[in-house]
């Protein structure tokens, strides 16, 4: 398998971290963000959207999207655990999936970025208000579920967690705390517990 990754994007990190878990080897392609080489013909071939993580497969078939790659990888290795297979099971990590890609990226991802000041495409997409209220949405919504359960979609962790983590762990990066959010902060320290957890592609400057 053939990962095309940045080490600091989250989205590639969220692949990084359940390839870890499932303990499966891997080659790592960066991609130079800075350097557009993500609108590069070669890549847009491989994901027209021009955006990473890209996953080919064994087979040589092309992945896009870090949702769609857990999804692939959950279920090619790992049996019942990461993504089950019954219907109801299903759905309770779709919604949290479906969470992150919503008012994950658009608020508390984008809130980090452009409290940042980081200059990317996200950032650009909206305000810093709109971004805070949607990431409010989110944490209150992870709390909800987190303060009377250890995982978010079954009684062992899934990729709804891995997921809904790196974005949400990252934030206080942006000088904001989570402390109004305790069941979410001991969320965190059971995943970074775990066996086999890579740590999260901090900056350098970070304040927590
Ligand atoms: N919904 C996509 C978002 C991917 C995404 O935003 N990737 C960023 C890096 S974290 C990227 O490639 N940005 C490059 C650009 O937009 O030019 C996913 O979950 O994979």
């Amino acid at each position: 398998m053939k990962l095309y990754d940045l080490e600091r994007s989250g989205n590639c990190y969220k692949i990084r971290l359940l390839l870890s878990f499932l303990g499966q080897a891997y080659e790592r392609v960066p991609v130079a963000l800075d350097e557009g080489a993500q609108r590069t013909p070669e890549f847009l071939r491989l994901n027209p959207r021009g955006q990473i993580p890209v996953l080919v497969t064994d087979e040589g078939d092309a992945i896009w999207d870090s949702t769609a790659i857990l999804v692939y990888l959950a279920r090619r290795y790992g049996g019942e655990q990461w993504l089950p297979g019954d219907p109801l099971g299903m759905a309770r990590v779709m919604q949290w999936l479906a969470l992150e890609q919503n008012e994950g990226r658009y608020g508390t991802a984008r809130a980090r970025v452009i409290g940042l000041n980081m200059k990317n495409s996200l950032s650009q997409t909206g305000s810093l208000e709109e971004s805070r209220r949607l990431a409010e949405v989110a944490f209150a919504t992870l709390e909800e579920r987190l303060a009377t359960h250890s995982w978010l979609a079954a009684d062992h962790p899934t990729i709804a967690d891995i997921a809904c983590y790196p974005y949400t762990a990252l934030f206080p990066e942006s000088g904001f705390n989570l402390d109004a959010y305790p069941a979410i902060l001991a969320w965190f320290r059971r995943l970074e517990q775990r066996p086999a957890y890579l740590a999260l592609p901090r900056r350098p400057a970070a304040r927590s």
